[in-house]
């Protein structure tokens, strides 16, 4: 929410009188006012005489906090003279919010976005989350306004921007419980990464030719060498790391590792897509898929992604333009 600073200085005539007459009052609207006041208080001068106010106020806008200033008693009762309202950012100083924001695409299709999403939430971290619709026409000019590379999902943390989602991760992991985001054992972290960066630098096959719709199904694409080799391969990794660390012990659970990692948040677009197309899995890696779709975790993010306003449908050439309706209602 923008910050604004309201430099009010009363007027040189009979200024000081209004405001003390005012003042009961002021001190009233100001307990009691909406916008969250951060900072209020009297301007004084050499000698100790209150001369003004000044206030940090945060609103939506400066139309928003301009409104609001109208309906400070001072200003009915014509205390102000000069009054100045700025914009502004809180850099240094103990009263400076934090500012933690993860921003994504819809939740229905971005990908990208929901892999962290899914760390963070597991994390359990307090972070604000805010959705940019995908592939509308304003879609391009508000990612470029806060990511470098016009791409979600990005991490605002303090003064600090991160994007891709890889790093994203790795860097809630290390603000969270060991444990929580990456297996303990160092081991099954190690290869718990491997897997999630073979997902993010791979399976172009699958992710091509098979969008993430979280809550629709289509027909199964046509099954080119290239696709069938991703559902092999995919097929292939999860049984396996079932076999060798899922059913072991030490961090047990229904997920690749055992509990829950981030390995899980990277693949579970994949077990959205294998659903929605109705590709084939098999043995445990159809267990593991079952058990990513009744996560608790996974399952509010769905039933956020089946409630979204946004739909983008899929031709031969790639995504249209984003909706507010589906294409064929
Ligand atoms: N390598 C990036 C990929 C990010 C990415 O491609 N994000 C897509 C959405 S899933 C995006 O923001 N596209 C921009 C657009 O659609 O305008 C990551 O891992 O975060």
């Amino acid at each position: 929410m923008p910050l604004y600073c309201l430099h009010c200085l009363d007027n040189e005539t009979d200024g000081a009188a209004r405001r003390a007459a005012a003042r009961p009052a002021h001190l009233a609207w100001a307990a009691d006012i909406g916008a969250p006041v951060r900072m209020a208080g009297p301007l004084i001068d050499s000698a100790g005489q209150m001369v003004g106010s000044v206030f940090l106020i945060e609103a939506e806008s400066l139309d928003a906090v301009r409104a609001l200033h109208a309906e400070d008693p001072y200003v009915l009762q014509g205390v102000f003279g000069a009054v100045t309202i700025h914009e502004t950012r809180w850099a240094i100083g103990e009263g400076k919010p934090p500012m933690r924001k993860f921003v994504s695409g819809n939740l229905n299709y971005s990908s990208w976005s929901i892999r962290p999403l899914l760390a963070l939430r597991k994390a359990g971290l307090a972070v604000a989350e805010e959705i940019i619709p995908l592939d509308f026409p304003e879609t391009t000019a508000r990612l470029k306004a806060v990511s470098p590379t016009a791409k979600v999902p990005l991490l605002l943390w303090d003064g600090l921007a991160i994007w891709e989602s890889l790093a994203i991760t790795e860097f809630l992991a290390e603000q969270a419980a060991p444990g929580t985001v990456w297996p303990k054992d160092a081991a099954r972290r190690a290869v718990a990464r491997a897997a999630a960066s073979e997902m993010h630098s791979g399976f172009a096959a699958l992710r091509s030719l098979c969008p993430m719709d979280i809550r629709s199904r289509h027909p199964a694409p046509e099954f080119t060498p290239a696709l069938e080799a991703d559902i092999a391969r995919i097929n292939t990794l999860w049984s396996g790391l079932r076999f060798v660390y899922g059913l072991n012990t030490g961090e047990p659970g229904p997920f690749l590792f055992g509990a829950w990692s981030a390995a899980d948040a990277f693949f579970t677009p994949v077990v959205t897509r294998f659903r929605t197309y109705g590709l084939p899995l098999s043995g445990a890696a159809a267990d593991y898929a079952a058990a990513i779709l009744e996560d608790p975790t996974f399952r509010e993010l769905e039933k956020q992604a089946e409630a979204e306003p946004w739909w983008i449908s899929y031709g031969p050439e790639g995504r249209s333009s984003g909706s507010l309706k589906p294409a064929d209602a």
